[in-house]
């Protein structure tokens, strides 16, 4: 009986012990170096508002229907400003939770349980706190209940100075799980402009969108949208209905009242003066959980006949399961209205870049433990983009963890090498996360140091 329960607590502090010696031994051998770039401290000193765009994905920009874009506004940010357009969400089961623990700390996930939700007691390197320290004032917004994915407390110890939660605001129009996109950003820009008048330095906000979460069931308050395709048969003009009550189809129509609510957010916030000195930084926290059946239909379907095309059919795309992975790709956009940085990163970029990359625009003190890198700063060709199952994504493949199958993306042929290298590379990342987070050894290891440094 001793043995037995004296057992997990062996195993912890063997686990622990461990677990430190791996996690020194990796930064030890990646030390994050001060970097100086074309793009260090170009956006120094400027505001920021972040939005947390539910479940956007990139697949919805750049596309239209009957000539209208589902997302002109977006679109329109992405081509004017710096925009990733090969980035990927590494969330686990804690979903919107997981994409601003990833995001705010350049750390993968935890693959046991919820970072917001089982391991909100540790301390963590945050792009908050970063800002805090050059004199920010940081804050959240968002239209649900505080203790959702357990944001009041997450949000407090990721170094919000405020968070305004569902009882800070009117709750005046309803759409899916609560207040209104449109209805919380009219709200929103009358705090920040009191936020800018009150505070002395410059800002930094989280804005948590809501409306576009799944189920898309609920459209009636947003503005029809078509998506419908016309083409002309024997002289005749015929309009296929195909996507209507679909989910891609009520998907787009979400997507694009998310658009338009960001649109008139943009144009009031200007309106008030206080888009001069902001940069907003767009990303979609994860992808939208739409079956692969969607796509492919969507994809395949031939408007001439009103069927689903064959693989002996002229056009037949053959839709397979990492096509459907490369589509769940979100946009990750920085945007100043004085379009002073307008370039687009096609190398693969995962969410855990992000830190690093806004490190570098705003000159933020160095984050010792970022996992990510600098993709735009340093200019890479190529990387890697792990996910929590032990997949990556490359430019040149996407590796399935769970079977070891590998995906040319163009046709590009890697070696053993790239194939292995890149693998291990990914159970790294997973472990050294899963490690700090399991142990707190950010904390640890910040004691040890400045034990050290006396
Ligand atoms: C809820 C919202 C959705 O407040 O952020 O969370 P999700 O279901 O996407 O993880
Ligand atoms: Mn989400």
């Amino acid at each position: 009986d001793i043995v037995q329960s004296l057992q997990p607590k062996i195993n912890n502090l063997f686990g622990h012990d461990k677990a430190l010696k791996k996690v020194l031994d990796y930064y030890d051998e990646n030390i994050v170096d001060e970097t100086q770039n074309d793009y260090t401290g170009v956006f120094e000193g400027k505001n920021v508002i972040v939005i947390h765009a539910e479940s956007l994905q990139t697949m919805a920009l750049n596309r239209s229907f009957n000539g209208v874009e589902v997302a002109p506004t977006l679109s329109r940010l992405a081509n004017e400003g710096i925009y990733f357009s090969n980035y990927y969400s590494q969330v686990g089961v804690g979903t919107s939770s997981d994409a601003e623990f990833t995001f705010g700390t350049s750390l993968m996930p935890s693959s046991n349980g919820t970072v917001f939700v089982n391991y909100f007691d540790r301390e963590y390197q945050t792009i908050q706190k970063a800002f805090k320290n050059k004199g920010y004032y940081t804050f959240s917004m968002h239209g649900n209940t505080g203790d959702f994915w357990n944001r009041s407390t997450m949000h407090q110890n990721m170094g919000y100075d405020k968070f305004y939660s569902k009882s800070s605001f009117e709750i005046d129009e309803t759409i899916g799980l609560g207040l209104s996109d449109k209805s919380f950003f009219k709200q929103v820009v009358s705090v920040i402009k009191e936020i800018s008048e009150e505070q002395k330095g410059p800002f930094y906000g989280t804005l948590i969108t809501l409306t576009n979460h799944t189920p898309w069931d609920d459209l009636e308050l947003m503005d029809e949208y078509d998506t419908t395709m016309t083409v002309e048969i024997d002289g005749e003009q015929i309009v296929r209905d195909y996507l209507s009550g679909t989910t891609l189809g009520d998907y787009f129509k979400s997507v694009h009242y998310m658009d338009q609510a960001i649109e008139e957010f943009i144009a009031d916030l200007d309106n008030e003066g206080l888009l001069d000195d902001t940069a907003i930084i767009i990303y979609g926290d994860h992808d939208a959980r739409i079956s692969k059946n969607k796509y492919e239909f969507m994809y395949n379907y031939d408007p001439y006949t009103d069927e689903v095309k064959d693989e002996d059919d002229e056009g037949y795309i053959n839709y397979n399961e990492y096509e459907y992975r490369l589509d769940k790709s979100v946009p990750f956009i920085i945007w100043t209205k004085d379009r002073a940085y307008t370039k687009e990163i096609t190398t693969a970029t995962g969410m855990i870049d992000a830190y690093p990359i806004i490190e570098n625009l705003f000159r933020l003190e160095k984050n010792k433990f970022q996992l990510g890198h600098d993709i735009l700063g340093l200019n890479s060709q190529d990387n890697t983009v792990v996910f929590t199952d032990g997949s990556y994504v490359t430019n040149k493949i996407y590796y399935n963890g769970q079977n070891g199958e590998i995906y040319s993306i163009n046709g590009d042929v890697v070696d053993e090498n790239y194939i292995k290298i890149n693998a291990d590379y990914a159970g790294t990342l997973i472990d050294i996360s899963n490690d700090i987070i399991t142990y707190d050894l950010i904390k640890e290891i910040k004691n040890k140091s400045s034990e050290e440094v006396e």
